[in-house]
């Protein structure tokens, strides 16, 4: 199968003798106000493909929510498990997606360039008009939402990359990146004893520098909610339900750690982040499609889910979600989680 995480450069595989290596997002196109790249801010112009149970896709879902933007960068979600053409379109009646008409997301990088040999990922944005890829670089996706689109953003919209203090979230966020992000891959397809234990100390030694940070504050950078969080709680999120089982990060769970749970369950229940989750999504896209680590494809029953809804008394440290904003309202009828995914 290759619905799976692509490792380029070196020319082995995720599963190869050499640790995971993540790839460089192919096509880094931006769409900006100023529409340098070819590709100006618009509405209904563009459509961002997900899968709910990819923890880099769903920092988008997350982004346009909060942002405001789901009236003018309409959503495709695909069905978590790929089949050996990747990302699909079968959770959809018809099996083709409604507006780019296509039944597989590699049509959309096939227009955008014939015979691209790299993986097909998500989160990716597709001009609809052409009916070609603009950028799977999900790296950048998510702060160009958040800065370069906000002549679109709704009133009341969060400043997720507030420039005074962007240092300060790059920072937090390249150690989220490299140990918890990416951290739990590279524990979770490391093919050697050594490698897998680097990783996993990694994975734990970053959260537990986290959680002291957390400790006494809401947030990671400043009093509201960044980019950064959104980062962070991604991975969180999936915690106990992929990583801590199938890729045997397994010290401690989410559950288990107070300050952690509780900022994962504060955010879990903000408008824009619980929302989107799909743990039905997750739980089968990881269990069944990395073969290589789970070859029966057996998916686990647990964990018990309805945690995250209890009370998290995060706000005693104060903080403010939106900052001088507000929370985003209601999910748009059609995207709503199915019961199946939900707490
Ligand atoms: N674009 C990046 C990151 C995004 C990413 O890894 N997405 C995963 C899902 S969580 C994906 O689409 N993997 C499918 C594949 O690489 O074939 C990459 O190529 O590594």
């Amino acid at each position: 199968m290759s619905g799976q995480d692509h490792a380029k450069g070196d020319g082995n595989s995720a599963y190869g003798r050499k640790s995971f290596q993540r790839s460089q997002s192919h096509f880094a196109d931006r769409i900006t106000a100023d529409g340098r790249d070819g590709w100006p801010v618009a509405a209904h112009r563009y459509r961002l493909v997900v899968s709910r149970a990819c923890p880099w896709a769903s920092r988008a879902v997350i982004s346009r929510r909060l942002l405001g933007l789901e009236a003018a960068v309409s959503m495709a979600v695909a069905d978590p498990v790929q089949d050996d053409r990747s990302w699909r379109f079968t959770l959809e009646p018809d099996g083709r997606d409604p507006v780019l008409g296509i039944r597989f997301l590699s049509e959309a990088y096939d227009r955008r360039e014939t015979g691209y040999p790299g993986g097909v990922s998500v989160p990716a944005v597709v001009d609809v008009p052409s009916g070609r890829l603009v950028t799977n670089d999900y790296q950048r996706i998510t702060l160009d939402l958040a800065t370069e689109w906000t002549a679109l953003h709704r009133e009341g919209a969060p400043d997720l990359y507030p420039e005074p203090l962007r240092d300060e979230i790059d920072e937090v966020m390249a150690g989220i990146y490299a140990d918890v992000n990416n951290g739990v891959y590279r524990a979770g397809f490391a093919t050697g004893q050594e490698t897998y234990e680097a990783a996993c100390s990694d994975v734990f030694r970053r959260l537990e520098l986290l959680a002291s940070r957390l400790a006494g504050q809401r947030y990671l950078v400043g009093d509201t909610i960044t980019e950064a969080d959104i980062r962070l709680f991604t991975t969180l999120v999936r915690f106990d339900a992929v990583y801590h089982g199938h890729f045997k990060c397994n010290r401690w769970k989410l559950t288990e750690n107070p300050v952690l749970w509780a900022y994962a369950r504060d955010l879990f229940q903000t408008p824009g982040f619980g929302d989107t989750v799909d743990f039905d999504h997750i739980k089968r896209h990881y269990y069944q499609v990395h073969t290589g680590i789970n070859p029966t494809g057996i998916v686990p029953l647990g964990p018990d889910l309805r945690g995250w809804l209890t009370p998290h008394h995060r706000q005693e440290l104060g903080g403010r979600p939106f900052g001088e904003g507000t929370p985003p309202g209601p999910v748009r009828p059609g995207e709503e989680v199915p019961a199946a995914g939900r707490p």
